[in-house]
């Protein structure tokens, strides 16, 4: 469909077709489009805009993924379908690579997600295979599979718009887990080590511009970041700045 760029929802109009594209190429599942449509509920609670508190976990998360010893992105299919080109600069930048992970599972899912990355980039992708797969325990849908040399080994993972419990299973295991979720109340939000409260394709380009600005920075400056952040506070202020403007809306009488 082709959008007038004068409509007043011309971004998120833009974002919409995106994933209907995803899905018709295969990449993105049909409940994909339905998990956008809450993330947008909370996108429009939040001005549609990158606020203070997901700066800080941007600069955080980029952070963690530097001082990682084993870094990894693990995508899927709303994901790498809204931010690809993303996921391959910063997967150069931390010299990482791009595992494709899914909720709603299918193998055909899978090679043309990973087919279309390789598009944008042949290296940077870690492919399945019928040896390098592993079942992570305490997840019971097929987010379980994972690879060997990939999600097994990380110790630090960017996961956006991931399922609680897989979160919860990587925190379990001992690794850092950086993901971006519109939704302050969500599981995985609520268990992460850092939770960046913005849309995807708002915060990916900065999270980008932030590793390569820190990727220079001394261990110590890093790890002063980190430790200078509490993923808890940064969703009181995601909820209490949703909280300030419905009640702005609703003393204007909107
Ligand atoms: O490709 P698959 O099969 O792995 O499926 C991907 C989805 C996203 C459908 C699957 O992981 C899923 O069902 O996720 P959930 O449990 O609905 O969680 C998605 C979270 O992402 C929700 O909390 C949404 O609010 C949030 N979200 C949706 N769109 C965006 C978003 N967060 C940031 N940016 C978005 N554009």
């Amino acid at each position: 469909m082709k959008i007038d760029p004068q409509h007043p929802r011309f971004a998120s109009l833009k974002i919409r077709e995106r994933l209907v594209w995803g899905v018709k190429k295969g990449y993105t599942s049909y409940a994909g489009l339905l998990a956008h449509g809450r993330g947008e509920a909370f996108d429009y609670l939040l001005g549609e805009h990158t606020n203070r508190f997901a700066i800080k976990a941007i600069q955080t998360g980029a952070s963690y993924l530097l001082l990682a010893k084993r870094p990894i992105i693990s995508v899927n299919g709303n994901a790498v379908v809204l931010t690809g080109k993303e996921f391959i600069k910063l997967a150069k930048l931390l010299n990482c690579k791009i595992e494709v992970n899914l909720f709603h599972y299918t193998k055909k899912r899978i090679v043309a997600i990973e087919r279309y990355l390789k598009s944008l980039d042949p290296h940077c992708i870690l492919e399945h295979h019928r040896n390098n797969r592993q079942e992570m325990p305490g997840v019971k849908s097929k987010r379980r599979i994972m690879l060997k040399d990939g999600l097994v080994l990380a110790d630090t993972v960017l996961v956006p718009l991931e399922d609680g419990d897989r979160c919860q299973a990587f925190v379990h295991a001992g690794k850092k887990v950086v993901t971006v979720d519109l939704n302050p109340l969500s599981r995985t939000a609520q268990t992460a080590t850092v939770t960046i409260v913005d849309n995807i394709v708002r915060a990916l380009p900065i999270l980008v511009k932030e590793v390569s600005h820190l990727r220079f920075s001394s261990r110590d400056t890093l790890l002063t970041i980190v430790n200078s952040y509490n993923n808890k506070e940064i969703l009181s202020q995601a909820l209490s700045y949703i909280n300030l403007q419905l009640t702005a809306f609703a003393s204007k009488r909107v």
